[in-house]
């Protein structure tokens, strides 16, 4: 992981702020309950958390409604308490990403109620006022237009009428927005999620949308029309880059795109000449069926895909889709895992991921989330995803002292973390010890993925490196050197007195071969004899391989090969 920044070989971990521990009694996660549980995160191996909005907001949206980008809402503390998770994050060596929300802000936000209050108002043009509305739909229902009486025009608003679209074109904006990231960026803030980052960017002429051949009933409503011209606009690109060159402004910061487009097209976010986001999030594995030759397809897509050194990233579940457990089911999740942490780049992971934790069922008068309020019974609701974190078997789970603002279901008994830290073969401890498989094996972070092919419904692909191809370090690559070294870390310092990178001396050639079992059937595979490192099932590491291994239902294994010259294994 040499010549990595921390991002790229980061498993950087989801937090939903109001659902992971409340501190305070009021049923509401906040910022000094996330502190409470940094050592738990230490523990599980990840290396960054990303918070969804701590800003001050109405909560019409639960925080994706800003009304101050320079501030934190009294739910979840004060900046005292802000700073202070900051500093004791970093001290355990944890990054902090936050989201950033640029499309739209909150209506209560100053810069609205100024740009609503006259035609003439400085801020009038902050926002995007039409006299006519033309056929843009919201993404939670309905128009995008709302007319605004005080001033006779209407303002558009992409998701609810309590989040008007700001206007990039505006550059007085603009440099307000940016002077937002600059706030955060100078108390140590290691990067942005930057929320619809491929929606911030309309057409100029308001031209209307065609409407949708493909749509189906019980998608969502405004998937009647194809988002030709309020999305994806070519301009957004250049947008993109002056915010990259803002978070570029401070060293070793990460700019990070949420963009649900397909591959061809998140791909043009990386930008010119790498200059755009860091990592356009990659939703593939969100979408694609659960079959190994839909997910061999989706791998090949995605590398082919990859402009020159643009780095990869995956993701499994967020705090807009079901929980992949819900998905694929228990067994499966345990695969889900070891695939992702077996893939290439920069993993992000969803809280409650490392439980195996499902959609809780949310009854009608328990809903929480604007979306599914607007557009009740469609299952297009969130709060299924949003629910609080379970600690312990406790009624509450350990979450809050109160009253949980989301229910916690009754799955928590069994499903939390208290009890999966007891059972030696949960899938708590599988992801730990995938996370620290991935820190010792970086071949898993930078080594090329080849392969990616369906065997019956067994996935398989190889992650293999030719780092260190022109070493200077002679003693890099020569095991023999190290005949009884076990440490993949072996820094070895007598050796290398000067070295400070904690991975010199990992083998100059590594061959892991990942066997993902997504059938409920046992799987007989050929495979080139090796070593077990990690069984989904967390039963058969150190066991050694031959020219066929059998696969249990639901089994994932990683091995490690011996070197087709003969030489001697790696590990
Ligand atoms: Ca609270």
């Amino acid at each position: 992981m040499h010549d990595l920044t921390w991002w790229q070989h980061a498993v950087i971990y989801e937090i939903y702020p109001r659902s992971f521990q409340d501190s305070n009694g009021d049923g509401i996660g906040d910022l000094n309950g996330i502190l409470r549980r940094l050592d738990y995160l230490v523990l599980l191996g990840v290396d960054a958390i990303w918070i969804s909005p701590i800003y001050p907001s109405p909560m019409a949206d639960f925080g994706y409604d800003v009304a101050d980008y320079c501030g934190i809402d009294p739910i979840f503390g004060t900046m005292a308490d802000f700073d202070r998770l900051l500093a004791e994050a970093h001290r355990r060596g944890l990054k902090v990403i936050l989201d950033f929300v640029p499309n739209h802000s909150s209506d209560r936000h100053p810069w609205f109620q100024k740009s609503r209050s006259s035609r003439h108002n400085p801020k009038r043009d902050w926002y995007i006022w039409r006299d006519q509305p033309n056929n843009w739909l919201s993404h939670f229902g309905g128009s995008a237009w709302e007319f605004d009486e005080t001033t006779g025009q209407y303002y558009l608003h992409s998701f609810l009428k309590e989040q008007p679209d700001l206007n990039w074109r505006n550059p007085a904006l603009k440099a307000a927005m940016f002077n937002a990231l600059r706030f955060w960026l100078r108390k140590g803030v290691d990067g942005f999620r930057v929320d619809v980052m491929w929606l911030m960017i309309k057409d100029d002429q308001f031209r209307d949308n065609p409407p949708n051949p493909g749509y189906r009933l019980g998608q969502a409503p405004h998937s009647h029309l194809l988002p030709v011209y309020n999305s994806d606009r070519l301009e957004i690109h250049g947008l993109v880059a002056e915010m990259r060159a803002v978070v570029d402004e401070f060293p070793d910061r990460v700019l990070i795109g949420e963009i649900y487009l397909p591959i061809p097209q998140l791909m043009t976010y990386y930008g010119v000449d790498l200059r755009g986001a860091n990592l356009p999030f990659n939703f593939q594995l969100l979408q694609c069926a659960w079959s190994a030759s839909a997910v061999a397809e989706v791998i090949s897509e995605y590398q082919q895909a990859l402009p020159d050194g643009a780095w990869p990233n995956w993701v499994l579940g967020n705090h807009d889709n079901a929980r992949i457990a819900s998905r694929i089911g228990a067994r499966q999740a345990r695969v889900a895992a070891m695939l992702l942490l077996t893939l290439p780049g920069t993993i992000t992971m969803y809280y409650g991921e490392e439980l195996g934790m499902c959609n809780v069922p949310i009854a009608p008068d328990q809903v929480q989330d604007p979306f599914e309020k607007n557009e009740p019974g469609l299952g297009l609701g969130r709060d299924p995803e949003r629910t609080p974190m379970p600690w312990d078997a406790s009624t509450a789970g350990g979450f809050t002292n109160g009253w949980p603002w989301l229910p916690l279901g009754d799955e928590h008994e069994i499903v939390n973390v208290a009890a999966l830290e007891r059972d030696d073969n949960s899938i708590l401890r599988l992801y730990r010890n995938l996370i620290q498989l991935r820190q010792t094996h970086p071949v898993l972070v930078n080594g090329k993925l080849e392969g990616a092919v369906a065997e019956q419904n067994v996935l398989r692909y190889e992650r293999t490196s030719d780092l260190h191809p022109t070493n200077k370090d002679p003693f890099a690559g020569t095991p023999a050197l190290h005949p009884t070294n076990k440490d993949p870390f072996a820094g070895t310092p007598a050796l290398h007195p000067t070295n400070k990178d904690p991975f010199a001396g990992t083998p100059a050639r590594e061959r892991l071969l990942v066997l993902l079992n997504m059938a409920a059937e046992a799987a007989q595979i050929s495979v080139k004899s090796g070593t077990v490192l990690i069984s989904t099932h967390l039963d058969r590491e150190g066991t050694k391989v031959g020219s066929q291994v059998k696969l249990r239902a639901g089994e994932g294994l990683v091995i490690s090969l011996e070197q087709s010259s003969g030489g001697p294994a790696v590990r």
